[in-house]
């Protein structure tokens, strides 16, 4: 058994990163979180006492990290600041807890020689053109867009300088968009699900053709142990499962599987900078690790989410009307 130290644990990839981990390992979780809007103790109901604990604090608090840090095998580090339209709004908390929050996590591993894997996004790599055959390899050069995908980028950056220059027992990974269970209700996926169920119609940025490869949360969750298991140190891995679809198509398979008119929704105003296509090459991690998706389904997939939401008001609607009073301010 190994003990791991899983920050932003109460967030929507983390939280399903520990239910996944307690549920198919002997591993003990200890769930670094600093419960920001995006943290929930509701995601962690129901584990295990003996194996799972809850630290209630800040990634950039470097003393309290270090304590932490010393007494795990592994850490992986999921805490973030996570959504593009807040960045655009204060980018502030992004390069704090992004930037300095793995930097400091980094020292920390530096300081007792522990295992850690860096959780991050494909937005590091920018966007392409939706006529591009080409998809994002782990030697595409780093060109983000938003001050999200930006301060994402310096923290992959802090990780492979401490690999080169401290010897820190590091990998890093790169996932396309993820969706399922527990994601919060700012996020495109949830946000049009409870649209839906409270009668209002779902919104969609512009045209609605920009690109999204879309991951289920358990095969990118399931990708991530198998790399903290096997990974080769100092290496990037980019997780994905060719799940290619525009958002419009996407607001249209929600209304049908909900039972509505697929073209009941709004166009609402852009977001500024708009990444226009993403899209992973994953075969890396599959010839390497040997990793394959589970759940390559998107309808099932989607409508299993649907039944999660329509099941779990009490998790999401203390959340709901504050989130769409702030799109309603930005005409979205
Ligand atoms: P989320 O916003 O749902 O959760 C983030 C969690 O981190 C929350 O529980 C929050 O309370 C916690 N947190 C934030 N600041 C903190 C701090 N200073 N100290 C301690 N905890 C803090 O995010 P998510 O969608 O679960 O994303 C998790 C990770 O995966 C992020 O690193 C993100 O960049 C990356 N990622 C996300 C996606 C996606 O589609 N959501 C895709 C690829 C990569
Ligand atoms: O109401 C909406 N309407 C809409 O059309 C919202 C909230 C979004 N969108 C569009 C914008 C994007 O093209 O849907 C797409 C997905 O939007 P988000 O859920 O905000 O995700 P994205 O910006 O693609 O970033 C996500 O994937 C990469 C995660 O939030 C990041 O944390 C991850 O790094």
């Amino acid at each position: 058994m190994a003990h791991l130290l899983v920050t932003g644990g109460a967030g929507f990839i983390g939280s399903n990163f520990v239910h996944l981990v307690l549920t198919n390992t002997d591993h003990a979780v200890t769930v670094l979180d600093k419960l920001t809007h995006a943290g929930n103790t509701a995601s962690l109901a129901g584990l295990p006492d003996d194996r799972f604990e809850l630290v209630i604090g800040d990634v950039c608090d470097r003393e309290l990290v270090d304590g932490l840090v010393s007494r795990a095998d592994a850490v992986v580090h999921f805490a973030a600041e996570s959504h593009n339209d807040n960045s655009l709004i204060d980018p502030e908390p992004f390069i704090r807890t992004n930037l300095v929050g793995t930097f400091s996590l980094l020292e920390a591993v530096r300081a007792h020689d522990v295992r850690y894997h860096h959780i991050s996004t494909d937005e590091v790599y920018g966007d392409l053109e939706l006529d591009d055959l080409a998809r994002f390899a782990p030697d595409s050069p780093y060109n983000p867009s938003s001050p999200y995908s930006a301060s994402k980028a310096g923290s992959d950056l802090l990780v492979r300088a401490w690999v080169r220059s401290f010897g820190v027992r590091a990998t890093t990974s790169n996932c396309s968009n993820n969706y399922g269970p527990r994601q919060h209700v700012e996020k495109f996926i949830p946000r049009q699900i409870t649209n839906i169920i409270d009668g209002a119609r779902p919104k969609l940025y512009g045209a609605g053709r920009n690109v999204r490869d879309w991951i289920h949360v358990d095969d990118h969750n399931a990708a991530v142990l198998r790399i903290l298991e096997a990974g080769r140190i100092g290496e990037t891995y980019l997780i994905g499962a060719d799940g290619e679809l525009d958002n419009k198509t996407v607001i249209e398979k929600i209304l049908t599987a909900m039972g509505r008119d697929p073209g009941d929704y709004e166009h609402v105003t852009d977001r500024p900078g708009h990444d226009v296509r993403y899209a992973i090459d994953a075969s890396k991690l599959r010839a390497e690790l040997g990793w394959e998706p589970a759940h390559q389904d998107f309808d099932a997939g989607l409508a299993a989410t649907i039944d999660w939401y329509r099941a779990n008001e009490d998790w999401w609607r203390p959340q709901k009307a504050a989130v769409e009073a702030r799109y309603a301010a930005r005409g979205q």
